[in-house]
């Protein structure tokens, strides 16, 4: 899983490099996308023309540009509803120059950002069937609009019928762009809105007259499937009897089956651009969504400040509307300060196994079955055996055994390997499983046994080519059997469904973890969803080798990452949003944090891959409970203020913020980091208490939307060495009303790193559960 990271690495590497050999002449002339952005449209949101908007774009880039260079005067994208700026082809210096100007809040380089699928290769070649692993109680979800962000949408998928569903809302404001096969009548009641982007920004080079003219060029249809399951997953009717050839059979239904959805095509396999990104939540927020999912993000290596980053600006403003915000955290764990989509107002999700996998048997000439991991319509039977052999014993001549045990390209003698099934190890994470497989492949061989131990859980579609993954105590009786005997033969067999397993949830092993990396104030991830061998709609694919002999292509398809946890999240807060329709998004979010279970279904606490309990760092507030959320009882409101508060601690400038808000807010004087922890979040996260004694304390208030006349009372969990006083002990209501109280932590002897625990108020009914982390320094 540290591919994805090693990739950023050496991109950036080469990147480095690059303007290093070619760019100390050309560097300032070069140009590249950059985004202007310039704070909130204020009241004015939308309202100018876009004509008299562009003008006064174009006149501010001609004060900077060079005369000679006028051919470059144009904008690519102009954002406008909720907030105001453009995007542009600038040199370093042309943008270091409109940065200083006063209307300006930041420019900066439009990023690459990543679909947040544990492997894109991976991802490329699954498909399959989807089902919901909630049982929903039938709420029409009709008036809300789910917003996708993505890589556009299959409109014939079954998922995505408007059979049943009323009328669209006369609210909705959003269009269904026609263009290549894709026409309105592909739009319905279902899928009522579409819109695609240009793409050439991402990795090709820019073309000044197309993105100047009129039309972007292509369609709002998915040619990468990515898009399509994620809204499957948001928002799918229900499809009786789904499967990827069999495996994951069930039902398919989204989160919120009835919602409507509407989506926006701004990513293409290679990527997303930020300043792409950016106008789909501007013409999100002006469509009238009222929930946005992003199952992307940016690097967690290359993390920018808040105003610099596209989808928390984005998400800023569209909170400011009432839109809710849900985001993937991305796939870069299980190293701590992974998580990305951090700031407070983005609600983060990390991805969790769920209680089915899919398994592959491994027989042995000794008649040992281990039950490896795996999507494959191997045809290989229990009945015939075929030669084994460990990588490092079949190395090419001349070739290290480590590199053939690691089945890392060329290091396998093919007239070694032809015909046998070979044992691969993961010792060097640079080579993919994709690779792996294809390396024994070409060399002939009859199928792999893969021995990994972190990636085990996270099942791989090697399409008809056998193959199975088997942990390190599996591996290491693989490895023994195949030296006591001189001829060690074995089988792989087809995949089946493996459910109820246990236990699960479990963290997935490549989800991102917290703490945050900008400020460790506020907790993230904020919660867990579903994002193991997720079953949802998928383009159907037609690659050979990837599908059983004789098999049409799927309507489903099985993929894996934070990219499928975060839909399952945004389903649920439509279904809640449905039943409480005037509930902000920061009620939904508090609902469905301090609902959420810490527990598996062996009633533990949730583990991670390795057995290991995990921390609010991994899980947040702790699996998605969605029904339970429904009726929370008492929510924390992070109001716009809060978050502008956030802005002044964090460290922005007065007018900054001014320009951000659209109003005249300013920062208290005292502002600084720690006061962070004191804004009213639905956990408590504290980045610092100082040495034996000392004491932090915060405040939070509660709005109770439970039973009329209720007491609460408060019970603490918290480790022995960390002292935690609640105050007060009771909170009493009577009616739809606010209380605060106190939380202080006392420094009772702690050793140093974060402590974890929860605070919950109980009226007998309700049990709202507030997660806490502080780290002790
Ligand atoms: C852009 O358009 C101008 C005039 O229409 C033309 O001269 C120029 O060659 C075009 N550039 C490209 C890259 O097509
Ligand atoms: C479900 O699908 C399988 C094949 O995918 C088929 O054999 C079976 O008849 C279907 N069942 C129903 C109830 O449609
Ligand atoms: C599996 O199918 C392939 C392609 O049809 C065939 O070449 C191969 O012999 C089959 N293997 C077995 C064990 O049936
Ligand atoms: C198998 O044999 C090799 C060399 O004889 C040895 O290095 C390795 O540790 C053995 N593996 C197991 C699992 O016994
Ligand atoms: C699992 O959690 C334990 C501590 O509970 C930790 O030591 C271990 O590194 C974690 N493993 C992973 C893969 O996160
Ligand atoms: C600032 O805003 C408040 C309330 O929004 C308003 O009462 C006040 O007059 C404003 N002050 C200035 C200087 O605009
Ligand atoms: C910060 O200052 C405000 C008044 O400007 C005061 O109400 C608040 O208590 C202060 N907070 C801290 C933590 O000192
Ligand atoms: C709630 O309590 C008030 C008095 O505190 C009482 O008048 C009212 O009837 C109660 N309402 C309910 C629904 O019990
Ligand atoms: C998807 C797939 O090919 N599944 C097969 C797995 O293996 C079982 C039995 O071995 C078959 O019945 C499934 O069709």
């Amino acid at each position: 899983m540290k591919n994805s990271r090693m990739d950023y690495l050496l991109q950036a590497l080469f990147t480095l490099l690059f303007c290093f050999l070619y760019g100390t002449n050309a560097d300032h002339q070069t140009t590249k996308s950059y985004v202007v952005y310039m704070g909130s449209s204020g009241n004015n949101g939308g309202h100018d023309t876009i004509g008299a908007v562009e003008t006064a774009h174009l006149e501010l880039l001609s004060s900077i540009l060079p005369s000679k260079d006028k051919e470059r005067l144009f904008i690519t994208h102009i954002y406008n509803h909720a907030f105001k700026g453009f995007s542009t082809m600038l040199t370093e210096k042309e943008a270091s120059l409109l940065s200083g100007h006063d209307e300006i809040i930041s420019v900066f380089p439009d990023p690459t950002l990543q679909l947040h699928t544990t492997r894109s290769w991976d991802f490329l070649k699954v498909e399959s069937g989807m089902g919901s692993n909630y049982p929903y109680p039938s709420v029409s979800g009709e008036d809300v609009i789910i917003g996708i962000i993505d890589t556009g949408i299959w409109p014939e998928s079954p998922s995505f019928s408007d059979y049943g569903i009323g009328e669209i809302p006369t609210r909705w404001k959003g269009i269904c762009m026609e263009g290549s096969d894709f026409t309105k009548s592909n739009c319905n009641r279902k899928l009522i809105g579409a819109r695609y982007y240009n793409m050439q920004a991402v990795g090709s080079k820019f073309d000044h007259n197309k993105t100047r003219k009129g039309k972007p060029s292509g369609s709002p249809r998915d040619a990468v499937g990515h898009g399509t399951h994620t809204a499957s997953t948001a928002a799918g009717a229900p499809v009786a009897n789904a499967s990827y050839f069999g495996l994951g059979q069930g039902t398919a239904r989204g989160g919120s089956p009835s919602s409507r959805i509407a989506a926006y095509k701004a990513c293409s396999l290679g990527g997303c651009s930020g300043a792409t990104i950016l106008k789909a939540m501007d013409d999100a927020i002006g469509d009238g969504v009222d929930v946005i999912s992003i199952s992307i993000g940016m690097s967690s290596i290359f993390q920018s400040d808040f105003l610099d980053d596209p989808i928390a600006i984005g998400a800023f403003h569209a909170n400011q509307k009432g839109i809710m915000v849900i985001c993937s955290g991305g796939n870069d764990g299980p190293d701590p300060s992974t998580v990305v989509n951090s700031a407070p107002w983005i609600f983060t999700v990390a991805a969790s196994n769920v209680d089915r996998d899919f398994q592959s048997s491994v027989v042995l000439g000794n008649g040992h079955i281990y039950k490896g991991s795996s999507i494959n319509f191997s045809n290989l039977t229990a009945s015939k055996k075929y030669p084994l052999a460990y990588g490092g014993d079949i190395a090419a001549p001349s070739t290290p055994s480590s590199e053939a045990s690691n089945c890392i390209p060329g290091s396998l003698d093919t007239e070694k390997t032809t015909g046998k099934i070979v044992v691969c190890v993961d010792t060097n994470p640079m080579v993919s499983r994709r690779i792996k497989k294809l390396v024994a492949e070409v060399a002939k061989a009859k199928g792999v046994i893969m021995i990994n131990e972190d990636e085990k859980g996270i099942p791989f579609d090697s399409g008809v080519f056998p193959f199975s993954e088997v942990g390190n105590v599996d591996g290491y009786q693989i490895l023994k059997y195949i030296n006591s005997t001189k001829n060690p033969t074995a089988t792989i067999l087809p995949s089946v469904d493996a459910e109820k397993i246990r236990p699960a949830p479990v963290v997935a092993y490549f989800s991102s973890r917290g703490p945050g990396e900008l400020t460790e104030t506020i907790l993230k991830p904020d919660i867990t969803a579903p994002g193991v061998g997720i079953v949802a709609a998928m383009i159907p694919k037609v690659e050979l080798g990837s599908i059983p002999y004789g098999k049409k292509s799927s309507k489903f398809g099985i993929l894996s990452g934070t990219s499928m946890a975060c839909p399952h999240v945004a389903g649920a807060a439509a279904f809640i949003k449905s039943v409480h329709p005037s509930w902000s998004p920061s009620m939904i979010k508090s609902a469905l944090m301090t609902t959420a279970t810490t527990s598996n279904n062996m009633g533990k606490p949730i583990t991670n891959s390795s057995d290991g309990f995990a921390s609010p760092h991994d899980t947040g507030a702790g699996e998605i409970s969605p029904l339970r959320a429904l009726n929370p009882g008492l929510v924390y409101e992070t109001r716009t203020t809060d978050y502008l508060y956030f802005l002044c601690y964090y460290g922005y400038k007065d007018n900054v913020i001014h320009s951000v808000s659209g109003n005249n807010f300013t920062c208290p004087k005292n502002s600084s980091e720690d006061l962070i922890s004191d804004l009213n979040y639905p956990s408590i996260s504290i980045s610092k208490l100082e040495g034996f004694h000392s004491v932090r304390t915060i405040t939070r208030t509660v709005t109770n939307v439970g039973s009329r006349n209720s007491t609460y009372i408060v019970n603490v969990d918290s480790p022995i060495s960390l002292g935690v006083i609640v105050s007060p002990k009771r909170l009493m209501f009577s009616g739809p009303a606010r209380a605060s109280f106190r939380v202080s932590f006392y420094n009772k002897g702690a050793t140093k790193g974060y402590k974890f625990g929860s605070i919950t108020w109980s009226d007998g009914i309700h049990s709202v559960r507030t997660t806490f982390a502080v780290n002790v320094v």
